[in-house]
């Protein structure tokens, strides 16, 4: 016998106990793409508490698409060491690795699962707490109250060190900039994505990885927006060694 109100109660009750465990967390990631879900795993690997938000409802930001929707990444060499970590398939071509973005996505889903990162999908991150000119958390709301125009308060968390994961649009960096007016960039603003140079964005995206205010720390391409870099399409290596550099540099200060 299914009883309907027991599934209803089993859902909500363990739901509801996931998101009250995470309300004191060590890393809070905003963003669910390859580089939020890349440092997820090793940051929860090395024993942190890491609760990863992601607006939409599935994981895995831009990399389903790859291409054009053609479903492949191109990683690098110097990235082959992160997909045999996840353990993703992949052919050598030329210098290059291919891999299907389907499998990339699924792996790294499963892989920051398995670490014990906790990931929360249909929640967006639209503010952050800040005390005593330090990030420490995220104020968080349903993705589906922003897209019906709610006017509904959110909810907040703590973190030791919040980490703005959330590609293109940077939203995190936003937020801090147009609230606390600096960064620590050149020019103390958000300096701006560029267009497309696959070469140098691949190295400036790991460059450009890390802490860009107090508590703060950016990865992926929310970094090379944020430094003033160009885009570079659907080479993932540099989206997964920001997120292995932004795990590093955080595990060194808990
Ligand atoms: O865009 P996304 O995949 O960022 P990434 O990890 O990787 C970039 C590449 O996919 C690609 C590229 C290729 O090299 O340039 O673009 O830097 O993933 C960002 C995720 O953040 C979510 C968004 O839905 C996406 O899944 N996101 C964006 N804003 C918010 C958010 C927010 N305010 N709160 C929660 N999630």
């Amino acid at each position: 016998m299914i009883e309907e109100t027991e599934v209803s109660r089993a859902i909500v009750e363990n739901a509801v106990k996931d998101f009250l465990d995470c309300l004191e967390v060590d890393v809070a990631i905003a963003g669910g793409g390859p580089s939020g879900l890349v440092a997820a795993r090793y940051l929860a690997e090395s024993g942190a508490k890491v609760a990863l938000f992601e607006r939409k409802l599935s994981l895995g930001g831009g990399m389903w698409g790859g291409g054009m929707m053609y479903p492949k990444i191109v990683v690098q060499k110097e990235a082959r060491c992160i997909l045999d970590d996840f353990g993703i398939n992949y052919q050598k071509e030329g210098e290059q690795y291919i891999a299907s973005s389907i499998e990339s996505v699924a792996k790294l889903v499963s892989n920051a699962v398995d670490s014990g990162a906790r990931l929360f999908n249909c929640i967006s991150v639209e503010d952050v707490l800040i005390r005593e000119e330090v990030v420490n958390g995220f104020v968080l709301n349903w993705s589906t109250v922003d897209v019906a125009g709610l006017h509904v308060d959110p909810l907040a968390i703590k973190a030791r060190y919040c980490v703005d994961a959330t590609g293109h649009p940077l939203e995190v960096c936003s937020i801090v900039c147009r609230k606390v007016g600096k960064l620590n960039t050149p020019s103390g603003g958000i300096m701006g994505e560029r267009s497309m140079w696959a070469d140098v964005s691949e190295r400036l995206v790991v460059e450009n990885t890390g802490e860009v205010y107090p508590g703060l720390y950016v990865s992926g391409m929310a970094a090379n927006a944020v430094y003033g870099s160009p885009r570079m399409g659907p080479i993932f290596g540099g989206m997964l060694l920001s997120g292995k550099k932004a795990a590093e540099l955080i595990t060194k200060r808990l």
